[in-house]
């Protein structure tokens, strides 16, 4: 799955592809470089980030979800609004990437049930604004229990929306209310989260706790832009363990660990 942010301030590459013919562009480089899905996000989740409104968020994604699916690329839209999920749909989505898993606007499962797209419900705790405040696991087995857990709750609410199995994928959410060594450890932990019974997609691409494990002596973390190789490592292990997807930037560079395995 392929990143497109039409952002001003996503922490990756936030104002790059702000432009919708940026962000068009992009899309069809990644679509091109062997992206099986393009996922197009307009909200920002960096931690602190504001909320644009709803208006903002489909001025956004619509022109950009029109032209890919219009290519024929498979186009995920990666929002937490019903209204954008709607018009997403319309516009040829064929994924909705919730990151808040139903917890934001509830009433998007509604959406997902009656147009029977893919959903990917992503373990989330509360908006950006205040998600590092809740980034505690005291209870016994740490993180990867209260992910199991939450996750869990989160799939009795999508069926008894109406979404089929079928429609769902799992992803256990690094960075969202997670500091780094929580991230770790569902990385280390994620066949409990895959014994839920659903397809795992994982986000780890370019995000800070690769940043920290890269650091320089003096404890700076590594660039963004300079995470990438750290990025394909786990990529590449994620796909060995079986995930259906991996959400990456770098297209070209995953393709490439990949085809590597493949031929191996
Ligand atoms: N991470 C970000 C945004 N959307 N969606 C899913 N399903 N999983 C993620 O881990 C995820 C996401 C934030 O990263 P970005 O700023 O690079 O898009």
């Amino acid at each position: 799955m392929g990143v497109v942010n039409v952002t001003p301030d996503s922490f990756s590459d936030g104002g790059r592809y702000v432009d919708p013919a940026a962000a068009i562009a992009h899309g069809r480089l990644l679509h091109a470089q062997g992206a099986d899905i393009l996922d197009i996000g307009g909200e920002s989740t960096r931690p602190g980030a504001t909320r644009p409104v709803v208006r903002e968020e489909l001025d956004r994604v619509v022109p950009v979800i029109t032209a890919l699916a219009g290519d024929g690329a498979v186009v995920s839209v990666d929002t937490m609004r019903s209204e954008v999920a709607r018009a997403a749909i319309e516009a040829g989505a064929a994924v909705v990437n919730d990151v808040s898993g139903g917890l934001a606007d509830p009433a998007i499962l509604d959406v997902v049930a009656a147009t029977g797209v893919r959903y990917v419900a992503m373990h989330w705790r509360a908006h950006s604004d205040r998600m590092q405040d809740l980034a505690v696991y005291d209870e016994p087995g740490g993180v990867v229990a209260a992910v199991v857990r939450e996750l869990g709750e989160r799939v009795a609410a999508i069926r008894a929306a109406g979404v089929r199995d079928a429609q769902v994928v799992l992803d256990p959410g690094l960075g969202f209310a997670k500091h780094g060594e929580h991230n770790w450890e569902l990385l280390a932990g994620l066949d409990e989260v895959a014994a839920l019974g659903f397809p795992l997609l994982v986000g780890a691409s370019r995000k800070s706790f690769l940043g920290t494990l890269l650091a320089d002596p003096d404890g700076v973390p590594r660039a963004v832009e300079e995470r990438e190789v750290a990025g394909h490592a786990l990529a590449l292990l994620l796909a060995q363990r079986g995930v259906w997807g991996v959400r990456v930037h770098d297209v070209r560079g995953t393709r490439d660990v990949l085809r590597v395995w493949e031929h191996l």
